[in-house]
């Protein structure tokens, strides 16, 4: 056991919390559970964290499992004394690491790791690990389907929805790792070393948390901290702020771009996918032959086709999993038709940039449902791209009046508030006509109303298909 796994706090009881205590407890360490919400259900969290250490224990093939756990609640539960023999603590990605809370495990001397660093620790396998604003999730999927035709072992993890630290204690030399990373847990990851990483694109996101555009991007940077140049980093070329970063990126760089030819990397040119080395090119595969839409799509292909290829992936192995491979859910997908109206369902859209791009993707006059929490996001860019193409924009959430300010400042107002997703739909429902489409593709998270995003989709669908 790593000497700092004696007494461990885990900071936050999310699922990222619970799965860093099993695999603590798993391991033979002593588990304080902290929540700054002292209305948690203590007994709940210490029994979920105890069934997950049998769970990883299992997996990896052992049942010696630590049942010394117990949990606290409420910052002033953290008092130095209560706090004097903890070894390290693991903050969930929720979890901002410059307030209070952070304040106090620092004054006490503690390391921080996150849950990434923890599962970093205990991994036996190789890496690869994806960040970026937005897309990232469609590229980890997409490898991860890639992957599994090249090697037995592949566990897709992180901030998909798979804590990493639920997963690693089955990885081995032979295994494969393919992580999504958010900028959150990129805060405290410190020896995390994947083989090949990518930053896809940095637009505003979490400003709320990272405070400046400047503390978000070296946040995502911070994902080839420990890589060299016997690693490969992929970076967007059309992007100012990754383009900006290929001189100081500590791994090889290999570029992409949906904007130009490039000399060596990967390019998207009249729907097809090229690889292009010393200026000799040579097509990969047609959008067409692919399930996916949009140039943002072609760029996701690109990264993950870039990172197979630095993991030693054979072309014909990628090629059949991109034509294999179908968009995720809550990403412009497609619910149903009623009554001549298209519904989609963009509940993953949690930003200005994710949603922009779905309106790009619309081919129909568009009843578009937006609002939720408030991130500090701007959304002048946002209301610009409706160009015309927005019916109606139905607000709802925190942001909803702010949203509207905005949209009445670029001169469109036809604006609807509303206090519910259900009230939101059924206004869509009224005003829609044949050949229209609708589409909730909110632009903030959900976070307020609904536990996630994938909640608060999953209603979407729900309405819709209850129609
Ligand atoms: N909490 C505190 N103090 C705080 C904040 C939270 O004690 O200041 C406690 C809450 O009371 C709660 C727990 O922390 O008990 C929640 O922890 P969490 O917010 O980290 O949520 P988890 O359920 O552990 O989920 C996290 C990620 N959540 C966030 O980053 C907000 C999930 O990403 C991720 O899938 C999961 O770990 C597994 O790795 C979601 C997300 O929204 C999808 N990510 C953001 C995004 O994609 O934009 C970054």
């Amino acid at each position: 056991m790593n000497a700092l796994w004696k007494k461990v706090i885990v900071i936050g009881t999310g699922k990222s919390g619970i799965a860093a205590a099993g695999l603590l407890l798993a391991n033979g360490a002593e588990v304080v559970l902290f929540d700054e919400n002292t209305e948690t259900d203590q007994n709940a969290k210490i029994t979920a964290s105890k069934e997950k250490a049998a769970d990883i224990a299992k997996a990896a093939g052992r049942d010696n499992v630590s049942d010394r756990i117990l949990m606290v609640c409420g910052l002033d539960a953290l008092t130095q004394e209560f706090l004097a023999d903890i070894t390290l603590s693991v903050f969930s990605p929720g979890v901002p690491t410059d307030l209070a809370l952070a304040d106090i495990i620092k004054a006490a001397n503690i390391p921080m790791w996150g849950e990434i660093e923890l599962a970093w620790a205990v991994e036996k396998g190789k890496v690869l690990a994806i960040t970026g604003t937005n897309g990232k999730t469609t590229t980890t999927s997409l490898l991860g389907e890639i992957m599994k035709r090249h090697a037995e072992k592949v566990f897709v993890v992180g901030n998909i929805g798979i804590p990493y630290t639920e997963e690693v204690a089955k990885t081995s030399e032979d295994s494969w790792t393919v992580a999504e990373i958010s900028s959150f847990q990129l805060e405290t990851t410190h020896g995390f070393h994947p083989i090949a990483s990518a930053i896809l694109n940095l637009t505003p996101d979490h400003l709320n948390r990272h405070h400046t555009m400047e503390n978000y991007v070296h946040a995502k940077q911070e994902i080839t901290k420990a890589q060299t140049k016997e690693d490969v980093c992929v970076l967007n070329a059309e992007d100012p702020y990754t383009e900006e970063f290929v001189g100081r990126c500590p791994a090889r760089v290999v570029l992409f771009s949906s904007g130009k030819e490039l000399r060596d990397g990967y390019f998207y040119k009249d729907g097809a996918i090229y690889f292009v080395k010393d200026g000799s090119k040579e097509l990969l595969i047609r959008m067409e032959e692919t399930n996916l839409l949009g140039v943002h799509n072609a760029e996701n292909i690109m990264a993950a086709f870039a990172m197979a290829e630095a993991a030693g992936v054979a072309r014909e192995t990628i090629i059949a999993g991109i034509k294999d491979f179908h968009a995720v859910a809550h990403r412009i997908e497609y619910v149903k038709t009623v009554d001549g109206v298209w519904y989609y369902n963009d509940s993953k859209g949690t930003n200005p940039d994710a949603a922009i791009k779905a309106i790009g993707a619309m081919q129909r006059p568009t009843w578009l449902i937006g609002g939720g929490y408030d991130k500090d996001s701007t959304y002048d860019e946002w209301i610009e791209s409706f160009d015309g193409k927005v019916q109606g924009l139905v607000l709802l959430g925190q942001t909803a009046e702010k949203i509207a300010a905005c949209a009445r400042a670029h001169g469109f107002d036809k604006i609807y508030m509303t206090k519910s997703l259900e009230e939101a739909v059924s206004v869509c429902r009224e005003h829609a006509k044949d050949g229209d489409a609708v589409l909730l593709s909110p632009a903030c998270a959900s976070w307020g109303m609904f536990d996630n995003y994938e909640q608060r989709g999953d209603l979407f669908k729900e309405l819709v298909r209850g129609f």
